[in-house]
């Protein structure tokens, strides 16, 4: 009997420090996408979209398509180690978890919303909107505010160099 308290407890702790996600607030029982931002104004064909989404129901979901105006094609991507070399390649079934309870980041050099072959040029500041596909949840409309890339991001290089 001891040892299963000493067990839970621990798991306690465990689950604790992973709820602690940045954008904090696993809003009620919804599914929340925050900070979409696009990293489309690069003089370049292909661009990626960014965002933050936190899963506050009880069940896992996954982001399975996302539905970009100006992109030709678009895919759910992520950025791998191989042979000590940064690749990116779509998700397995083009599809993204998002586990119960969790916060997963969609970001520059990670996961990202991909955007191959724009037919339309899109300028800093600009509005996208953009429809999410959820497994579970659905469809969801967000916008995407285009941002200032800085730099490039390491997916935006892909296929630049050699
Ligand atoms: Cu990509």
């Amino acid at each position: 009997m001891k040892r299963l308290i000493v067990l839970s407890l621990i798991l306690v702790v465990v689950l604790a420090a992973c709820g602690g996600g940045e954008q904090g607030e696993a809003a009620g029982g919804k599914l929340v996408v925050e900070n979409v931002m696009g990293n489309l104004s690069l003089p370049m064909p292909n661009g990626a979209v960014y965002m933050t989404i936190t899963n506050g129901t009880g069940s896992d979901d996954a982001l399975i398509d996302a539905a970009v105006p100006g992109c030709g094609t678009v895919e759910l991507h992520e950025m791998v180690m191989v042979d000590d070399v940064m690749e990116m390649r779509q998700m397995e079934g083009n599809r993204i978890p998002i586990p119960a309870g969790e916060t997963v980041t969609l970001q520059r050099g990670g996961l990202h919303v991909m955007c191959i072959g724009k037919t339309s040029d899109f300028t800093v500041g600009q509005s996208v909107p953009i429809t999410l596909t959820f497994e579970n949840a659905g469809t969801m409309e967000v916008t995407a505010i285009v941002t200032d890339p800085g730099e490039m991001s390491p997916e935006m290089e892909m296929g630049e160099g050699d």
